[in-house]
């Protein structure tokens, strides 16, 4: 099984906008550097807070630079999220990916159920759905993707066992995990891994891709364990925010910061976390090829 690494890229904003030259520069980047494709507008992408003419311009921006591009198109307004299906019918891309509708606990499934068939309905392209139970409340479980005649899921959840189960009952589905802690197993198990490492680390994404085709498990445990060191130590900064601060630091250009209601880092707290990642970066420089 061939298994990708998909990044979902960071939204660089100066300034109280998306910085979109800076997004092409990294998005190229982290293409030569080892990730497969890129998935924008996503939750490490801050898609939910972007305006429907800021995720207009990423994907007519972005998808000048690449056609290896998945685009999270999903809301709460139906007209924009049909807009921007159809702004991705415009462009060569490989596909467009939505969460669940969220914030209304109490829709039923039928109405979720014609919210992805409108999409798959004017999509041209591959239609993804992105399951992230712990972000909108819903669990699009394999019985209700089921209904659907969508090309794959990225399914982002800490459970290998609800990932695999997609796997199990439709075996021609595309499966990723969306979990940091995941990634190694995802690219052994699965189709591959949607980790937001890969904004940081993607030479290193490379090698385990490497390590998992020739199993070697012992090499791609480690790159795991680096990881998962990282990122725990992002989040206790506010991963969503820290996460521009170390792939500035890991990618060595400066990829902005995050638009409020994503606060940046304070000065103290940037110096204190990069102070911790000296060694780490080291270690993954170390252990990528
Ligand atoms: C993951 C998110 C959330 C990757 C994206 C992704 O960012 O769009 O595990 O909650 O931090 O879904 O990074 O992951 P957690 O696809």
């Amino acid at each position: 099984m061939v298994c990708e690494v998909i990044a979902p890229v960071l939204t660089p904003f100066a300034h109280g906008a998306p910085d979109l030259e800076v997004m092409r520069g990294h998005v190229t980047a982290i293409l030569e550097q080892g990730a497969d494709a890129v998935f924008v507008c996503g939750t490490t992408g801050l898609g939910p807070s972007l305006s429907f003419q800021e995720r207009v311009a990423i994907l007519r921006s972005i998808s000048d630079v690449t056609n290896r591009i998945i685009v999270q198109i999903g809301g709460l307004n139906m007209d924009e999220v049909i807009g921007l299906v159809k702004e991705c019918n415009e462009r060569d891309i490989m596909g467009v990916a939505s969460f669940a509708p969220y914030y209304y606990q109490r829709l039923p499934e039928s109405h979720l159920l014609k919210y992805f068939q409108n999409i798959l309905e004017l999509s041209e392209h591959p239609v993804y759905i992105y399951n992230y139970p712990a972000g909108t409340g819903k669990d699009l479980d394999p019985n209700f993707v089921s209904k659907l005649s969508v090309a794959g899921i990225k399914d982002t959840s800490e459970n290998l066992v609800h990932s695999l189960e997609y796997r199990r009952k439709m075996p021609s589905l595309k499966v990723y995990n969306g979990s940091d802690f995941l990634a190694a197993v995802s690219l052994l198990v699965l189709d591959g891994t949607v980790a937001s490492a890969a904004n940081f680390v993607p030479k290193l994404f490379f090698t385990m891709k490497r390590s998992a085709s020739k199993g070697q498990t012992d090499s791609l445990l480690r790159a795991q364990f680096l990881i998962d060191e990282i990122v725990e130590l992002g989040r206790k900064y506010g991963y969503l925010s820290s996460i521009y601060d170390i792939t500035s630091y890991f990618m060595g250009y400066d990829v902005r910061g995050p638009r409020p209601p994503i606060f940046p880092l304070g000065q103290d707290e940037r110096e204190q976390l990069l102070r911790q990642l000296v060694t780490l970066k080291e270690q993954s420089e170390e252990m990528s090829e």
